[in-house]
């Protein structure tokens, strides 16, 4: 309309534009319209109704470094990766089922309340992260702290909540765990309040000079949790008041038994990002390898730049979502079993350690044996170990005396 009210009044069109566009023009086709003023959007004489994020309208692509058998797939890298540090990241992906499995049996026998764990996601990312970035989790990331050198004995004793749990004092459920030393913030109940939450902890890192470039805070939620309004306000946050948070989703595929296709009707957690301005990358979450790769790399912009980066990794929950679920419920048997076979994280990564000749059948069986002996003994003694007095319910809870 702009135009046609212009050329009636027979201006030069682009005399007018250009007294308004700004100094950098684009080379693209529209260059000839110019801009808006206020912003970089070309102009474009035809309406143009989008709905993907990526501009030949198919799905955002899948970062993937090894495939379902352990190859390095055509034209990928492998992270830079010692025999030490790539054997570390297995180690604590194996350990998680072992605790998994126990503490889900010993939750059938009625000794602790509820459990869920998760893998590849988790330990890839942990590993990419400095061990004092902030960490602020929805409850599936044991792993982090594992890494970071928290004990399976300080796990059993908050799902205890036995005399020797200093992450709660016996106050909190199980898996809701937390410690100062390892800079893991406890973990709360209600959905996505860790995301907001995230935004803030970042913003405090780039107000401390002792920490400003040096550290971010990470925060993971489920595609579910996204569902909800604290993930866009912790997004815009992170992308206005520019604070250095590493969003970390981890879309399972599930809310308990919402499936994701319920969730969200366009392209996922990832393509909210560029909404926000946001640095973005999706990720096979089941391929530690890409894990690894990615944050490492979305940390450093995140550091680098004092700004949000969003990481979604795709993957599945195997399990059932906590122990207070048959998930056979709402899903086939034979579909988990396939997924468990067929894109198995830790078999994927198993096969790449033995292609590089850095693991063998022996090695395997070693491994697990002691790592079972480890979770049972420790099981053993959190169980034998007395609980918090009742008296001490309110003691620390208050940073002075009780109001
Ligand atoms: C605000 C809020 N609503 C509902 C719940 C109950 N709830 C606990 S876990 C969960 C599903 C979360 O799914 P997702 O974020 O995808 O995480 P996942 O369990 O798949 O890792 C729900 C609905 C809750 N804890 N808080
Ligand atoms: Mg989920």
């Amino acid at each position: 309309m702009i135009r046609t009210l212009l050329s009636r009044h027979s201006f030069p069109i682009s005399r007018i534009f250009r007294k308004h566009i700004s100094t950098t023009i684009s080379t693209n086709s529209s260059e000839s319209l110019g801009l808006l003023p206020t912003s970089q959007s070309p102009i474009t004489p035809k309406p143009h109704f989008f709905n993907a994020v990526s501009t030949d309208g198919k799905q955002l692509p899948t970062y993937r470094v090894i495939d379902g058998v352990g190859n390095v797939i055509p034209g990928a890298e492998i992270p830079e990766l010692d025999q030490q540090l790539a054997l570390r990241i297995y180690r604590n992906m194996v350990l998680l089922p072992i605790m998994d499995n126990l503490l889900y049996n010993i939750q059938r026998q009625g000794k602790i309340s509820f459990y869920y764990g998760e893998e590849a996601t988790i330990i890839g990312t942990a590993a990419a992260l400095l061990p004092d970035d902030e960490v602020l989790g929805q409850y599936r990331e044991l792993g982090v702290l594992l890494w970071r050198g928290w004990g399976i004995d300080e796990a059993m004793a908050q799902c205890f909540g036995n005399e020797q749990d200093m992450s709660g004092k016996g106050r909190q459920m199980p898996v809701h765990w937390g410690s100062p030393m390892y800079h893991f913030h406890t973990i709360s109940s209600p959905l996505a309040t860790q995301i907001p939450q995230a935004a803030g902890v970042a913003y405090a890192l780039r107000r401390d000079p002792a920490r400003r470039s040096k550290n971010c805070a990470a925060v993971y939620f489920g595609e579910g949790a996204a569902s909800e309004g604290d993930f866009h306000a912790g997004m815009l946050f992170a992308s206005t008041i520019a604070s250095p948070t590493l969003f970390i989703a981890r879309n399972n595929g599930f809310a308990i038994s919402t499936p994701s296709s319920e969730q969200y009707f366009g392209d996922g957690i990832a393509a909210r990002g560029a909404g926000y301005g946001i640095d973005t990358i999706r990720v096979d979450g089941n391929d530690v390898l890409a894990v690894l790769s990615a944050a490492r790399e979305a940390r450093r912009r995140c550091v680098e730049s004092g700004r949000g980066v969003l990481l979604e990794a795709m993957t599945y929950r195997v399990g059932h979502h906590s122990t207070s679920d048959d998930s056979f419920a709402y899903r086939a048997r034979q579909e988990v079993e396939d997924r468990t076979r067929i894109d198995n994280p830790i078999a994927r990564y198993r096969l790449f350690l033995k292609n590089c000749g850095w693991w063998s059948d022996a090695e395997e069986d070693e491994l697990k044996g002691l790592l079972k002996t480890d979770v049972m003994r420790a099981f053993k003694l959190a169980e034998s170990l007395k609980r918090h007095e009742l008296k001490e319910v309110f003691s620390d809870v208050y940073g002075g005396e009780e109001p």
